[in-house]
């Protein structure tokens, strides 16, 4: 899954894309380069951001979904339920959201409604706050139950199970210790029988342990994406599609200990 963020404020690529014919373009790229579904938002959700009205967000989404439906699978990274339908309408089969359907009442209805997949990720607190101090008595045996709880929600509400996929949140109200024991133990949140998204792309707890600055974590995003693979993890959401895409080429045809997993990359060197 790779970035398309149309926002001035992301934390790692924000005000690059803002322009929408900036942002198709970057999405074609990623899809180019081997993304399966385009990841398309206009609401940076990074430690201390602001909510961005309605008007604002579909403005920024709408034409570049448009742009892009076609290319690749194209999902709305959105909380917004009148976001979310315009993005649908445009092309878009897909709502990421990162409220897990705590943000708006009218969006778990909608994706009942248009029978498209979702993803339901766990955030303690909001934006805003969530890198104030985040608690956890067992950070993975919490994780999991609020994901639990949520796919139930989901799917009372008449959202088909087999359309809901889960996303640890990585980042989103969590220390660096949080965020390294999520991965090490996702198998654990791999047994809740719906594949798992993981978001480590760039992100802060990277940066600590590297000492690399945002744009220079490309190794340590396709590191930590490997080891996801590995507990069970199946979509990958990253800003820097070749490297993680490598990364994740080999080591599934490691782990399925034989040659070729999946589609075979074509190469220039023999060796
Ligand atoms: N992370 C971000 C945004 N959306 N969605 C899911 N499912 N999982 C994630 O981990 C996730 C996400 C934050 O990354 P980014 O979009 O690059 O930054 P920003 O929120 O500043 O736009």
């Amino acid at each position: 899954m790779g970035v398309v963020n149309v926002t001035p404020d992301s934390f790692s690529d924000g005000g690059r894309y803002l322009d929408a014919s900036a942002a198709i373009a970057h999405g074609e790229l990623l899809a180019e380069q081997g993304a399966a579904i385009l990841d398309v938002g206009g609401e940076s959700t990074r430690p201390g951001s602001d909510p961005v009205p309605a008007e604002e967000e579909l403005r920024r989404v709408v034409p570049v979904v448009e742009g892009l439906a076609g290319t690749a699978r194209v999902s709305v990274d959105t909380s917004k339920a009148a976001v979310a339908a315009a993005a649908l309408d445009a092309g878009a089969d897909y709502v990421n959201d990162v409220t897990a359907f705590r943000g708006d009442p009218d969006l778990v209805g909608l994706v009942a409604e248009r029978r498209v997949d979702c993803c339901l990720m766990h955030m303690l607190g909001t934006p805003r706050t969530m890198q104030d101090d985040p608690r956890y008595d067992d950070v993975v045996a919490d994780v999991k139950a609020f994901l639990e709880a949520r796919l139930a929600f989901a799917v009372a509400e008449g959202v088909a199970e087999e359309r809901v996929m889960l996303d640890p949140g990585i980042g989103f109200g969590k220390t660096v210790a949080h965020n390294l024991e999520l991965l090490a133990r996702l198998d654990e949140l791999a047994a809740l029988g719906r594949p798992l998204v993981v978001g480590v792309s760039r992100k802060t707890f990277l940066g600590k342990l590297t000492g690399r600055d945002v744009g220079e974590r490309a190794v340590a995003t396709a590191a930590a994406n490997v080891l996801a693979l590995e507990r069970g993890a199946s979509v990958f959401r990253v800003h820097d599609v070749p490297e993680t895409l490598d990364a994740l080429t080999v080591a599934a045809a490691t782990l399925a200990g034989g040659w070729p997993v999946t589609s075979p990359r074509t190469t220039t060197t023999t060796t």
